[in-house]
């Protein structure tokens, strides 16, 4: 077994028991602004993890790069690496996170509800995300000549489909579960980049109350002042 699974293995026997774990590790988040990369960084933060963020500019293409391509070649964030090992995709990133970090509850405790929490991890990254990507770059997922405002409309139709699903789950509730977790730090994502297309949503009234409930909790409050840094930095060197 690598010394990485061996480590894994530590953590799932003292995540079982829910004590906090003091194994020292460097965390490195790739990170950049307005994207899916805030989940881990508001979890980490949620946790009280020590973590460093290396912002990319996208603009720059500094995810293509090909320092970066050898960490992850799939050329997206976040990327989370662990004392040097990469770990790609949400869902991974965010069990880790809640694996290494019990104490924060970052996923039910009962094991029905911590799957019924991956489900909707699993749904924001592959039944939710693929429609806001297809807004953002509507020639990305269709070149045929004047297809974009159809991409647009189809993608808004499924989009609001999904949005409709999370208000019935969210009626009546705080969050989706007893207690904030790693679920709603990536609908808050999924539901904010909604917003930053000038979406209208005002018709998802628990949405609407869950993404203002987010904004006011430290650890998101904190992802958005860093998250101006680094657009002040960007805009600096642009
Ligand atoms: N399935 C991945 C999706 C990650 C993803 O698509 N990230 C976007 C930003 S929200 C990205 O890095 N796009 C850059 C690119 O595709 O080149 C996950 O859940 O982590």
């Amino acid at each position: 077994m690598t010394a990485e699974g061996i480590r894994l293995k530590m953590i799932q026997a003292v995540a079982r028991e829910r004590t906090p774990l003091e194994v020292p590790m460097e965390i490195v988040l790739y990170y950049a602004p307005i994207t899916c990369a805030l989940v881990p960084y508001i979890t980490l933060t949620e946790a009280n993890a020590t973590f460093d963020v290396r912002p990319l500019n996208m603009r720059k293409g500094q995810h293509r790069s090909a320092d970066y391509l050898k960490l992850n070649p799939k050329h997206k964030v976040p990327l989370l690496i662990v004392d040097g090992q990469p770990l790609s995709e949400n869902d991974a990133i965010q069990q880790w996170i809640a694996l290494t970090f019990p104490h924060a509850q970052l996923l039910p405790s009962d094991p029905w509800q911590e799957l019924k929490a991956i489900s909707l991890l699993s749904w924001c990254s592959s039944g939710i995300h693929p429609y806001l990507s297809r807004l953002n770059s509507p020639p990305g997922v269709c070149d045929v000549p004047n297809s974009e405002q159809s991409v647009r409309r189809l993608a808004t139709e499924h989009l609001f489909e999904n949005y409709k699903i999370a208000d019935d789950l969210l009626a009546g509730r705080e969050y989706f579960f007893d207690h904030f977790t790693a679920a709603d730090a990536h609908f808050f994502w999924c539901f904010r980049r909604g917003l930053l297309f000038d979406l209208d949503l005002s018709g998802f009234a628990n949405c609407s109350a869950h993404f203002e409930r987010m904004q006011n909790r430290p650890s998101v409050q904190k992802l958005l002042t860093f998250e101006k840094s680094v657009q002040a930095e960007f805009a600096k060197a642009a």
